[in-house]
This record gives C-alpha cells, structure tokens and sequence, in this order.
C-alpha cells in the first residue's frame, strides 16, 4: 500500500519552494523556483535509488531500474512549473505520485520486469514563454527543439538561455526510445469527482486546443486632445474583440471554451491613447470542425470591428492541438486497478490539456483524475485531500506494476 502521509508531506515540501502569501505557488518555467523543485525532486528520486537522465530541453526522467533493462520504460509523471498564481497540485501531483510509487516498490521489494521512469516535463504550463507543453512536445517530435530554445519569454529572456542558466540543458536526445505505456496523475480541476463523491477518474480523454496571438495597431495620441470621434484606440478595438470572441462561443451549445487573459498594450501610459494592444485568445472544444468554425466567427468578427474602428489587426495561430483520445486498454486498467481495491471510479473527459495528451500518439497513454477542491485550479486556493490523492496513487502503482510486466 502506498503511504499517504508521506505522499502527503512529499506535497507540502514541494508547494514552500515558490510559495505565495495567500497559500499558493509561484514556480514559472525555468525561474529560480523550478530550478529548486527540479534539484529537490532529483535528490528524493536519488534516494529512492534512481538514476537521472536529462534531455536537451530539460525534461527529467528518473529511472527506477527491471529485471529487463533491455524493455522499454513505463513512464509516471507531470510538470513541477506551475501557473504565477497557482495551486500546490496542478502538475506536483502527478510528479510525486509517481515518486510515491517508486518509495512503495522499494519498502515492498517488489521488482517490475520493465524499468519505470518517473518523468518532470519541462514548461507544461506555457505561460511564460509562447506554448503549453513544450518540453513533451519536443519529446514527442511535435514542435522544432531550436524553435522552442528560441522563445523569448516578455522580459526578452530566451527558453534555451535560461535552460542554460538554471542548469538543466541536459546532452539527452529529446525521445526516440520506444516506450511501453505512459500513465499521468492529475487534479481534476473541474468539479465533476468532488460533485460525485468519487475519488478517482478514468480519463477518457482530453478536448481539442486552438490558440492564438492577436496584434490590434491604432496610433498613440493625447488622451487629452483627440477628439473622442478622432481616435484609433488599440485598447478600446481589443476590448471589442474580446466581448466579441466571448458572444462568438455562445453561438454553440453547449459554448466551447473561449478565454482572452494575457494583453500587453503599448505605451501603457495613463494619458496616451493605446497605439498597439496584442492579446491572446485560448479556445478549447471536444469537436474539432466545431474548433474550427469557432476560429472562423472569431476572427470574421475581430476584423469586422478593426474594419469598423479604422484599426491595423494581425491573428496568428499559436497551436492547434486535435481532441484527444486516450488508450481503451489504458483506460480499463485504471477502472479494473480501481475496482480491484474498491476505490469508486467513473470515466471523465478533461477539459484541460496535459503532457499525457502529447504523449498519447508515442505509447499507450491514460490519466488518472481525483477530485480538487470546488473544481478550483490555476487559482491560489486549489486544494485536494490526502486520501483522495492515495487514492489516485494507490491505482497509479496498480497500473504501472501491472504494465511494467505485461508481455
Ligand atoms: O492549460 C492547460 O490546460 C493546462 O492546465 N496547463
Ligand atoms: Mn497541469
Ligand atoms: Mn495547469
């Protein structure tokens, strides 16, 4: 049986490097504070007798030897970075589930014929440099490694110089090993387990992405002397925009998820009028022609309103990611494993992406959900329960032992 109370303290380690005043993290990709959380993962994954490998985009993957070192890998993980105002669990959890698993197999003496690797991928989060997910997409072949070393992130601080800086350029080639079976711990963070009262969740699958990067040009002026009819205010046309996207997802039903939530405007003075506004649109939906049609309405209503309001618009695609589905036999190994120790289950979709959904298309992949408090993350308060959190691990071992020996 795994060890809740350790998996627990193992959490409340992790959530002080980066900690906010109101409870929450701060560890964004590739900061001081995911330096720290990579070099306390490593030395709890030493201990616990692995070996570390690192790649050329940072992606760690401790290894916990088999009886066949010639087998491919069962991988356990998720990401350590986390969001500016965010939670103890998005990403840790499924980190230290898969290290819990790791500690239980020790205490037990227990050997799997298939090496495990417990994985930290690099930059799940994106908020800071351009994508979600780099580190896994790079893993998985799906985005160009120099092309994601070059991101800048806003201060103009590259991805792969600050790889350098925190010491994490590993020599590892990114991926390229077979792999037996990828299975990834995760909150939920919707509210559907808590609403049930069911502590794990088989995921079935995970809802298609399109985002975007929208540049509004209008030309700076005196806030004090151009007449209110006179203006082309960047500003004021990206606001439009936005009340515009949001009107756009209604159309649907039920509305796929549209949200505008980073906006840099330029000069930012409080007395000139906005000369360029760039915000970014993030919109996510099961039905992938849907996704699209919803792309179509967004952007024929953005330029509509720059047209109308005599402003420059520029929209660029960021990245598109297909609806996800995850493996039938990973699936029902979690639901079984579940069954097995009379740990309530039932089948949930993800609304948000995760590295697993990258993965899905190298090796038979699945999730493994529990409840979060009220179905909050990317928040401060998100929370979840040390019993709950067992739970997923205690299933999380089941699978990953079960796979590590299958033929
Ligand atoms: O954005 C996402 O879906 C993930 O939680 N980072
Ligand atoms: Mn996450
Ligand atoms: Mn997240």
């Amino acid at each position: 049986m795994i060890n809740r109370d350790r998996l627990w303290q193992s959490h409340m380690e992790m959530a002080k490097i980066g900690a906010t005043p109101a409870g929450g993290v701060c560890r964004l990709a590739l900061s001081d504070e995911d330096k720290v959380s990579r070099d306390l993962f490593i030395s709890w994954a030493r201990e616990a007798g692995c070996t570390i490998r690192i790649d050329r985009v940072g992606n760690i993957f401790a290894r916990r030897a088999g009886t066949d070192p010639s087998s491919p890998p069962v991988i356990t993980g998720s990401h350590l970075d986390t969001q500016p105002l965010g939670g103890r669990f998005d990403g840790a959890y499924g980190v230290l589930a898969g290290l819990e698993v790791v500690r239980t197999l020790n205490d037990a003496g227990t050997e799997t014929r298939a090496p495990i690797d417990i994985v930290v991928w690099t930059d799940e989060e994106g908020c800071r440099f351009s994508s979600k997910t780099m580190g896994s997409m790079v893993f998985a072949g799906k985005i160009d490694e120099d092309e994601v070393r070059a991101a800048t992130d806003p201060d103009g601080k590259s991805f792969g110089a600050e790889l350098e800086r925190i010491g994490y350029a590993g020599s590892e080639a990114c991926g390229g090993f077979p792999i037996k079976a990828y299975f990834e711990n995760h909150i939920e963070q919707g509210p559907l387990l808590e609403q049930e009262g069911i502590p794990v969740g088989a995921v079935v699958g995970a809802q298609g992405q399109r985002c975007f990067l929208v540049t509004v040009t209008g030309e700076e002026g005196h806030a004090g002397t151009v007449p209110m009819d006179q203006r082309k205010d960047s500003f004021l046309g990206a606001a439009r925009m936005a009340d515009a996207i949001n009107r756009a997802a209604f159309q649907f039903d039920p509305p796929p998820v549209a949200t505008v939530a980073h906006v840099r405007v330029r000069p930012n003075s409080r007395n000139t009028i906005s000369g360029e506004t760039v915000f970014t649109i993030d919109s996510r939906y099961p039905d992938a022609d849907k996704l699209l049609q919803l792309e179509e309405a967004m952007s024929a209503a953005c330029k509509e309103i720059a047209d109308n309001m005599g402003l420059g618009i520029e929209i660029a695609r960021t990245s598109i990611a297909a609806p996800v589905q995850f493996n039938a036999g990973c699936v029902d190994a979690v639901r079984r494993a579940a069954e097995a120790r009379d740990i309530p289950c039932m089948d949930v979709y993800s609304g948000a992406g995760h590295d697993a959904c990258k993965i899905a298309d190298l090796a038979p992949t699945g999730m493994i959900f529990v409840p979060c408090e009220r179905g909050i993350s990317h928040n401060e308060a998100e929370n979840a329960t040390p019993d709950d959190l067992a739970a997923g691990t205690q299933v999380l071992l089941d699978v990953v032992v079960e796979a590590a020996n299958a033929d």
